[in-house]
């Protein structure tokens, strides 16, 4: 089976190369962005803009995929705020691309785009843990984004019958992943302040959120498995099924620090809207795919801190 990883340089491509490489045997091409770098042995790399339509296209015809795993993105909700054009361009464009060099191919792909679980966002009283069926009320200008990415797949599933399927990817975490996301974020302070690099001071946003963390090594188990039995036009929830309170989550990875830290607020820090909480119904994915995340949040959370620890 050949893969093609559209999107495969950022956190969640190199663990994607990695499972779909050792543990499911598949040829490996990525893309990346020409300013960036991939570091993986044994996979075909291209330069590609997703912005640039004829050059999917040529990419799509050279490759000749089984399967297409499309990641790239604007990723992070803060840089959303700050950059909302940027992060439509990239996010619907981008991927209206991707749909229509799709279109127009004389073979047919299998298809997993990646969506999110801020496509929810407003979530009501009762509909906690929220499934797939439930209203997408999205808060913020990434969540949109992602909200339209999933309607155009669903339309040009049933429109023109392509292998299409969309995931909502609740929030993943684990080594190697940028500070701009908060376990990263605050995994990286702490080692700073453990290597005398900082003064010990923590310094947070908004800590009564909740969400949902899965290890990114169980959410990319997850797409290779929704990519094989997935069906067209669906989507699935990727998540673990319990939301945790940012404040938790600062509490679990503090457990793993002797140092002395007080917790400060950043007004930098906070959004125009975070949503109160958001928590996944994962029925789907696992009546689909026998899929279950398996590693343990506070195992992710230490091998996150040791990562830093080895940067800093
Ligand atoms: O922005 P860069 O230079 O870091 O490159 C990112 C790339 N990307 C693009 N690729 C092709 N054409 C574009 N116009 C374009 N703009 C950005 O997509 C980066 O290498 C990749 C996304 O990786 P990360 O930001 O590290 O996201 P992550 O955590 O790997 O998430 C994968 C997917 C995304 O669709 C997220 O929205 C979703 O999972 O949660
Ligand atoms: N980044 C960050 N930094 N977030 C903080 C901080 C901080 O210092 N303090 C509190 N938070 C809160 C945010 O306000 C938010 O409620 C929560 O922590 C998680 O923020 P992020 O880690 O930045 O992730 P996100 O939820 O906005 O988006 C991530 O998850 C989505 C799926 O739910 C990203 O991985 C998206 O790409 C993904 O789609």
């Amino acid at each position: 089976m050949k893969s093609l990883i559209i999107g495969g340089a950022g956190f969640v491509g190199a663990y994607l190369i990695h499972h779909l490489k050792e543990d499911l045997g598949h040829e490996v091409a990525v893309t990346k962005m020409p300013t960036e770098r991939i570091s993986s042995e044994g996979v075909e790399i291209f330069d590609l803009n997703i912005l640039v339509q004829e050059d999917i296209v040529q990419l799509f015809r050279k490759v000749r995929p089984d399967y297409i795993f499309h990641l790239a993105a604007q990723s992070s909700v803060s840089v959303s705020w700050k950059n909302p054009q940027l992060t439509i361009d990239v996010n619907v464009k981008g991927s209206v691309n991707v749909l229509e060099t799709l279109r127009q191919l004389d073979y047919k792909p299998r298809v997993l785009l990646i969506g999110s679980g801020e496509e929810y966002g407003h979530i009501c009283d009762g509909e906690t843990p929220v499934g797939e069926d439930n209203v997408t009320r999205p808060g913020n200008i990434y969540a949109a984004t992602k909200a339209c990415q999933n309607m155009f797949g669903k339309i040009y599933a049933d429109a023109y019958q392509l292998d299409v399927m969309m995931v909502r990817a609740f929030n993943h975490i684990g080594p190697n992943q940028a500070p701009l996301f908060v376990v990263a974020d605050f995994c990286k302070q702490v080692a700073e302040i453990e290597a005398g690099k900082k003064e010990a001071v923590m310094k947070v946003g908004n800590l009564s959120a909740k969400r949902d963390f899965t290890d990114v090594r169980d959410v990319v188990r997850a797409y290779g498995q929704l990519i094989q039995q997935g069906k067209p036009g669906e989507t699935y929830n990727i998540g673990s099924g319990h939301a945790i309170a940012i404040e938790d989550i600062l509490k679990l990875i503090l457990k793993n620090t002797t140092s002395d830290i007080t917790v400060e607020t950043d007004p930098q820090k906070l959004r125009p809207v975070d949503v109160p909480i958001i928590e996944a119904d994962i029925t789907k994915v696992t009546e689909a795919t026998g899929w279950m995340p398996q590693i343990p949040l506070e195992q992710t959370i230490r091998e996150t801190l040791d990562y830093w620890r080895g940067c800093v």
